[in-house]
């Protein structure tokens, strides 16, 4: 990941000062990273009201600059991953759209609290592919957490249900619930979240303590439409961006929190289950721009 994928500031330098020329390549560069116009535009400003005219002895300067101003623009989202731990049991529930890494994603989770001492459990309310209940299960295994699960073709909302009340009876600290994202039919989707969140709250009211959206880093803008939709259904508390490890650009994360003001609260780079790292904004940026 890396908003600038080789590129060298100092073709655009004009005896080593910041110029329009070199101002327009740099916002130019910050769209096409998906960071959106406005912060394109926002931080372009930035950059000339500092330097232009001045010298500059390499292009590590503006990378440092960068840098600094993304880190400035992230840091009031960053959300600890252990805020999810809210007493126990906290009722999870994760969506997204098909493929981002909702499920990969939990069994992350779930390894990193356990490793913590916690109980966990997981709930298969994607109960549409058999592969993705025996693909949570898999994850279960692994992280040593329990596993709640029916048969295909279940109501999603009745596994959040069992989920929830196999918390509260087995003295779970933290329940997943896994959920099916398949966006091409919006309104079934919208039911079926809808269902879910009205069945757990009947439990209790503070249940879901979390709803987590899991957002795919290389979908670009599309991922601004997902929060979009997503949003309509639920109360989102937070954001996982996953896939960072890959081409993505990574910049659609600064489009996504001046756009809807989410927290993030971690970032997944690879599909192992130690590829989950908490939000730092400032490591973040640093990796984002690192040249
Ligand atoms: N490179 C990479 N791949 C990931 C990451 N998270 C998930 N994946 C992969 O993305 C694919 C879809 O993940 P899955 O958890 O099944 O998505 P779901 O449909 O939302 O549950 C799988 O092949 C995962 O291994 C990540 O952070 N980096
Ligand atoms: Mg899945």
């Amino acid at each position: 990941m890396k908003l600038f994928e080789n590129f060298k500031f100092s073709n655009f330098f004009s005896k080593k000062r910041i110029d329009e020329n070199l101002l327009n390549k740099f916002e130019e560069l910050l769209i096409e990273s998906d960071v959106g116009t406005q912060i394109a535009s926002d931080l372009k400003e930035k950059f000339k009201k500092e330097k232009i005219g001045k010298e500059i002895n390499d292009e590590k300067e503006i990378f440092d600059f960068l840098g600094e101003e993304i880190s400035k623009i992230l840091t009031p989202y960053e959300k600890k991953l252990n805020n999810l731990y809210k007493g126990s049991p906290s009722i999870i529930v994760v969506a997204g759209v098909n493929g981002v890494g909702k499920t990969t994603t939990i069994g992350k989770l779930g390894k990193l609290f356990k490793n913590e001492g916690k109980k966990i459990v997981f709930g298969a309310a994607d109960t549409f592919r058999a592969a993705a209940i025996e693909q949570l299960e898999l994850w279960s295994k692994r992280a040593g957490a329990d596993f709640v699960k029916s048969d295909l073709g279940t109501d999603p909302a009745s596994i959040g249900y069992k989920t929830a009340k196999f918390a509260e009876e087995n003295k779970i600290d933290m329940a997943f619930i896994d959920t099916a994202g398949r966006l091409q039919n919006k309104k079934n989707l919208m039911q079926e979240y809808k269902k879910i969140f009205t069945v757990l709250k009947n439990i209790n009211p503070e249940y879901p303590h979390e709803t987590i959206l899991i957002l795919d880093a290389t979908t670009g803008q599309n991922a601004l439409n997902q929060v979009e939709e997503f949003k309509k259904i639920s109360n989102l508390t937070g954001l996982i961006i996953t896939k960072l490890d890959s081409s993505a650009k990574g910049g659609i994360i600064l489009a996504i929190c001046k756009k809807f003001g989410l927290p993030i609260i971690a970032v997944g780079m690879g599909e192992k289950d130690t590829d989950l790292h908490s939000f730092n904004s400032s490591q973040f940026s640093k990796m984002l721009v690192r040249n």
